[in-house]
């Protein structure tokens, strides 16, 4: 752990780079084409889904950030004085800001996979919070058994806001928030930002806002393995499709090929059929039984929860 300056420790866990070009291609080969949602965040990506959460239709940022802002002292009582708040994907650590005042963290573990950003982020925070005690770890999310945090007796929770356990499937689900419960120990706690099942027109909006930007972010997809494979991905011959999957209770986003074509990628050819679909996204949505049940199944029990006025998204707080 290095340094930076009296209250911001540095610890880069080396998160191992991933070989992309076989990642991408072994979803490509399969039956349901897939490309993980990661191929999203390019620096335009970044901006689209910036924008994305701008948009009328898009309401859950909205609805978290005003659950945060709102319920932040009712929170606090929950989570209790001078606890280590630990965010794994902390991104730019805005979410967290809603929340210092009230919580008064003893010290603030932001992790994230790019280490540049990180400490952007963490050394902001820094400024903006003087009085807060700050550990940056690079890292990604399988890293978190080999976390070293701090020695110390206060309570450890986890903050994961955003709802970016909707990206996971029921299984990483259960293994991610197991890794979580055993970080934080028999003390500990999570504090979760979850969007709730609700009806398809309302998720179907969300994901087709009228601007069109949700479908360029999924569209910029292919531009960004244009550039990292290369690939020679017309964006023109693909449309955005999202729609809700009842059953399953997810959100699904997909590209989809306008003709039949082949696409070179990284020296490969890969066919497409009209109507053919590359699954770039799954977003699972929770009623609060779902919920319940994962944290159960994974060493939690829901303490308390908070909702928006129109009961949209969730933050839960679960105690070990
Ligand atoms: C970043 C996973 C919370 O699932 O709603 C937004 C990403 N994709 N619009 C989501 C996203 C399309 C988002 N998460």
């Amino acid at each position: 752990a290095k340094a930076l300056n009296n209250r911001l420790d540095f610890t880069d866990m080396h998160p191992a780079q991933q070989d992309v070009v076989a990642e991408v291609l072994d979803g490509l080969n399969q039956p349901q084409k897939t490309l993980s949602p990661k191929f999203f965040y390019d620096e335009r990506g970044s901006q689209l889904f910036e924008s994305i959460t701008e948009q009328p239709e898009y309401y859950p940022t909205r609805a978290e950030r005003m659950v945060l802002r709102n319920k932040a002292p009712d929170i606090a009582r929950h989570v209790g004085e001078g606890a280590m708040l630990i965010e794994p994907g902390c991104g730019s650590c805005e979410k967290v800001r809603l929340l210092l005042d009230a919580l008064q963290p003893s010290r603030y573990v932001a992790m994230d996979i790019s280490s540049e950003f990180l400490l952007t982020a963490a050394n902001t925070v820094a400024g903006d919070f003087p009085e807060l005690d700050i550990q940056a770890v690079c890292a990604d999310f399988s890293q978190l058994d080999d976390l070293e945090l701090e020695a110390s007796p206060a309570r450890r929770v986890a903050f994961f806001p955003g709802s970016t356990l909707g990206n996971f499937t029921p299984e990483m689900a259960r293994n991610f928030l197991r890794s979580v419960r055993h970080m934080v120990g028999d003390d500990g706690g999570l504090l979760i930002g979850v969007d709730r099942h609700k009806d398809a027109d309302t998720l179907t909006a969300a994901y087709n806002d009228q601007a069109g930007v949700t479908a360029a972010f999924n569209l910029n997809a292919l531009t960004h393995l244009n550039r990292i494979l290369p690939a020679d991905f017309d964006t023109e011959a693909f449309r955005h499709r999202a729609f809700y999957n009842t059953d399953a209770r997810r959100v699904e986003m997909h590209l989809e090929s306008l003709r039949d074509q082949s696409v070179q990628c990284a020296g490969q050819r890969v066919g497409f059929r009209v109507g053919e679909t590359i699954h770039s996204e799954n977003s699972y949505k929770y009623t609060d039984d779902d919920f319940s049940a994962l944290a159960r199944d994974t060493g939690f029990a829901v303490e308390a929860d908070w909702s928006d006025a129109q009961s949209l998204f969730s933050v839960f707080y679960c105690r070990a």
